[in-house]
């Protein structure tokens, strides 16, 4: 097959270069993970693989392990081995949940993250603030979807709400997951070549809106529970999946715990840093302190105080997240000090 061939064929799980890597080996997208190997598409055929033993080393960062999205190259076998992962695009990563730091990726190489949310019980801004936070370094766009807009008769007013406490600019979307006509405005996030992960609570509808997209029941669904309109976690397994618009996407399984990865900016709540500068005093706790700007701000309803409560937590996580993984790379570095400091924006040590 020539290099042109390959490509053409790799584009249909979406790959996006002009040329293939050096080298003979053969390339595919892995397209799901389970706990006896991995699953490729190559663009022709589906078949499994296992990744090749320095995968498997102890003490390897998991982040380095093949993940859903990636592109790798195999060594033939049966099954074929991964023998290594292409340079990443962009990288969806959360801390895992539980007591040790822990960065788990939840999808590579794609071009918009899909922030799903019921317009039922479901809806929280400060939780799609959050998800905003992790994508803001992940380099993937990211893209509100908010569902089951059919039983929702209020929808106009929590849009709104929403638009006025998001970054302007921020793509907003209400749909109806199970009608085709509805979801028809999202195929432009979803063009050939196009990549995109969707995430969200359990029971938000991402299956389901996976569906309608591919036009099939292929993924099963569940009902919710009716008190608070959580899901049963239905889906187990991210599955990276071929559209008929051309593009990919990646169904997961909705997320329990959601914390951040203590690298996040927090560019999504710039202007309160902003508003913080304009302080009387450089090291003011925004309580009662004289010329406070936070709290003026909150005052005259320039500033939300949910936002501020949610700013102040994500913030704290961050820094605490950003401690721990700061003393776990001093571990593996055998304390030697960093090479990189671990920076955030500047202005934080005004605080
Ligand atoms: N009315 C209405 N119901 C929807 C919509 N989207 C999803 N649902 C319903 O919501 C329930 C949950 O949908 P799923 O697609 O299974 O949710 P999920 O996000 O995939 O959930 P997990 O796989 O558990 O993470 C199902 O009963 C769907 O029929 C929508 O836009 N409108
Ligand atoms: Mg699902
Ligand atoms: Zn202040």
């Amino acid at each position: 097959m020539t290099e042109a061939e390959t490509i053409e064929r790799l584009r249909s799980v979406g790959w996006r270069g002009d040329a293939l890597p050096a080298g003979q080996l053969r390339l595919a997208r892995v397209v799901a993970q389970h706990r006896a190997g991995y699953e490729l598409h190559d663009g022709v055929a589906l078949f499994g693989a296992q990744p090749a033993g320095h995968f498997l080393k102890r003490g390897l960062d998991p982040a380095e392990r093949p993940a859903v999205g990636d592109f790798v190259e195999l060594e033939p076998g049966n099954p074929p081995h991964i023998a290594k992962v292409l340079p990443r695009r962009s990288v969806l990563s959360r801390a895992a949940a539980g007591e040790r730091y822990e960065r788990q990726i939840i999808a590579t190489n794609i071009d918009y993250v899909l922030v799903l949310t019921g317009l039922d019980g479901d809806f929280n801004p400060a939780r799609i603030e959050r998800y905003l936070s992790l994508t803001e370094d992940s380099g993937a766009q990211p893209v509100v979807l908010l569902s089951k807009l059919d039983i929702r008769d209020d929808a106009d007013a929590l849009l709104a709400t929403l638009r006025s406490r998001l970054p302007a600019g921020t793509p907003i979307h209400a749909i109806n997951g199970k009608d085709p006509a509805s979801v028809a405005e999202l195929s432009r996030y979803l063009q050939p070549g196009d990549s995109a992960v969707l995430v969200g609570s359990s029971g938000a509808g991402k299956s389901t809106l996976t569906n309608t997209l591919l036009g099939t029941q292929r993924m099963a669904t569940g009902e919710v529970r009716a008190h608070d309109s959580r899901g049963r976690h239905t889906t187990t397994h991210r599955a990276l999946l071929q559209l008929p618009s051309g593009g990919c996407l990646i169904d997961t399984p909705g997320m329990r715990e959601l914390k951040l990865t203590g690298e996040e900016n927090l560019d999504l709540f710039a202007d309160i840093d902003e508003l913080a500068q304009r302080c009387r005093f450089a090291d003011c706790g925004h309580g009662s302190e004289p010329g406070c700007a936070v709290q003026a701000a909150l005052d005259n309803g320039e500033l939300s105080a949910e936002r501020w409560r949610n700013y102040l937590k994500l913030r704290d996580e961050r820094e605490e997240q950003a401690a721990t993984l700061e003393a776990r790379l001093r571990r593996q570095r055998g304390g030697r000090p960093p090479t990189k400091p671990h920076g955030h924006r500047g202005g934080r040590e005004r605080e």
